[in-house]
Order: structure tokens, then C-alpha cells, then sequence
């Protein structure tokens, strides 16, 4: 039985828990933040081995999550992209072929090791889970999800899909000092962006 792999889940969400409205984010671009998301799923975490060259992290999908992210962006530079979803490939608009697409996390994560062993996709770092509802739902089902990160929007919009209570799921928020080793930078307490603010919290089960 090999262990699970690890899955940290990242998602901004309102005070209400909205991360979602007619199929995009909630809330007018947040530039800071949205380069937070970028530099943090990028990074990889601290390795053990100094002679370990090539790895990547992942970002996980659903197939609405995909579609909504801007084609100039897609798919996410420098991270192995997933999508799940029930369509192949071929019928996933802007998917190349580096792009994963699986029935579940599971299945991608297993393709994506198969590729590695063929030395046909670097090595996987961290493995970000990007939503929507229905793959962080997946997600936190899975064993393997241990770290949540969780921006914390600091105002209401107008939301038609939510992110569960981590509170009452049982997880706990952790502090600033193990947020900063986590995340390998300062996050810094409370943030503002244009004229909204925002903050950063590590989630912990
Ligand atoms: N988590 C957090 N913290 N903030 C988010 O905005 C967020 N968004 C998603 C999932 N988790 C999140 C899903 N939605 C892009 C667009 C939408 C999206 C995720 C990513 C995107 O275009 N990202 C580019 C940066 C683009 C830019 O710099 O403006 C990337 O390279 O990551």
C-alpha cells in the first residue's frame, strides 16, 4: 500500500464561502492575489535531494474550471495541467497534449506518474487542487488532501457556488509562521487589492 498522494486544495473565497458566479470568479480581477495564485502554484516545495533537477507541481481541475480560465492562460505555464472530466481530450477546448485529462484525481495523478516513469513529464512537486466545487468536493474525500490554502475575499458578492465550512468539516487554521514555511514566502496578514482586501490562512487536518 503506497501512501496517498498529498493535495493541498488553494481557493479564494467571499466570508460567505461564494467562490463562484455564472461560471467565473465572484469577484472583479484581483490582480494581487491572482499573482499569488500563479507564484504559489509554481513554486516548488523544499527538496530533500540537492540532485533532483526536473519537477513540476500539478494543477488539478474540473472541466468548468478549464473553460474559465482566459485561453491566453491556458494551460497554466510551468505546471502540469489536469482536467477532470468525462470528455477526452480531443473534445476539451485548448487542451494540448501535454495536458491531462482523467475521469477522477486519482486516474489523472496515476497518468501523470506513468508519464514521469517514461521520462515524458518531469517529476511531480506539489499537487494543487484548483476547483471548482465538485473537485474540491473530490478532494476532500480523498486522504491525501491535508492542506487547504484559503484566501479569504473581505467582502460579499453576488455567488452561485460555494466552498464547504472547513470549521465544521473538522480542519483546523493554523498560524502565519507555518502559512509563511508552507507557502515559501511572507503572505502577510491582511492585504489590499485596488480597493478590496484579502488574507491569506492555511488550513490543517
Ligand atoms: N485560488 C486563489 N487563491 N485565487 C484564485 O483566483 C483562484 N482561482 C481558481 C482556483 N483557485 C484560486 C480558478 N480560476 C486563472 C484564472 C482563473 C482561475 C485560476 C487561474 C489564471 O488565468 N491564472 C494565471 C494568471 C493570470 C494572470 O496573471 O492574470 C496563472 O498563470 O496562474
Amino acid at each position: 500500500e503506497m501512501p496517498p498522494t498529498p493535495l493541498t486544495l488553494i481557493v479564494a473565497a467571499t466570508p460567505k464561502n461564494g467562490i463562484g458566479k455564472n461560471g467565473s470568479l465572484p469577484w472583479p480581477m484581483l490582480k494581487k492575489e491572482m499573482a499569488y495564485f500563479a507564484r504559489v502554484t509554481k513554486r516548488l516545495p523544499p527538496s530533500s535531494s540537492s540532485q533532483e533537477t526536473s519537477r513540476r507541481n500539478a494543477v488539478i481541475m474540473g472541466r468548468k474550471t478549464w473553460t474559465s480560465i482566459p485561453p491566453k492562460f491556458r494551460p497554466l505555464k510551468d505546471r502540469t495541467n489536469i482536467v477532470v472530466s468525462s470528455l477526452s481530450r480531443e473534445d476539451l477546448e485548448g487542451a494540448t497534449d501535454e495536458v491531462i485529462v482523467a475521469g477522477s484525481i486519482q486516474a489523472g495523478l496515476a497518468d501523470l506518474e506513468a508519464r514521469a516513469r517514461e521520462g515524458r513529464s518531469p517529476a511531480l512537486g506539489r499537487a494543487f487542487v484548483i476547483g471548482g466545487a465538485g473537485v474540491y468536493g473530490a478532494a476532500l474525500g480523498l486522504e491525501g488532501a491535508r492542506n487547504v490554502l484559503l484566501t479569504r475575499v473581505g467582502r460579499e458578492y453576488e455567488c452561485d457556488t460555494f466552498f464547504p465550512d472547513l470549521e465544521a468539516e473538522g480542519w483546523e487554521r493554523r498560524g502565519r509562521g507555518e502559512l509563511e514555511e508552507f507557502v515559501g514566502e511572507d503572505v502577510g496578514g491582511e492585504q489590499v487589492d485596488g480597493e478590496v482586501g484579502f488574507e491569506v490562512q492555511l488550513w490543517r487536518r
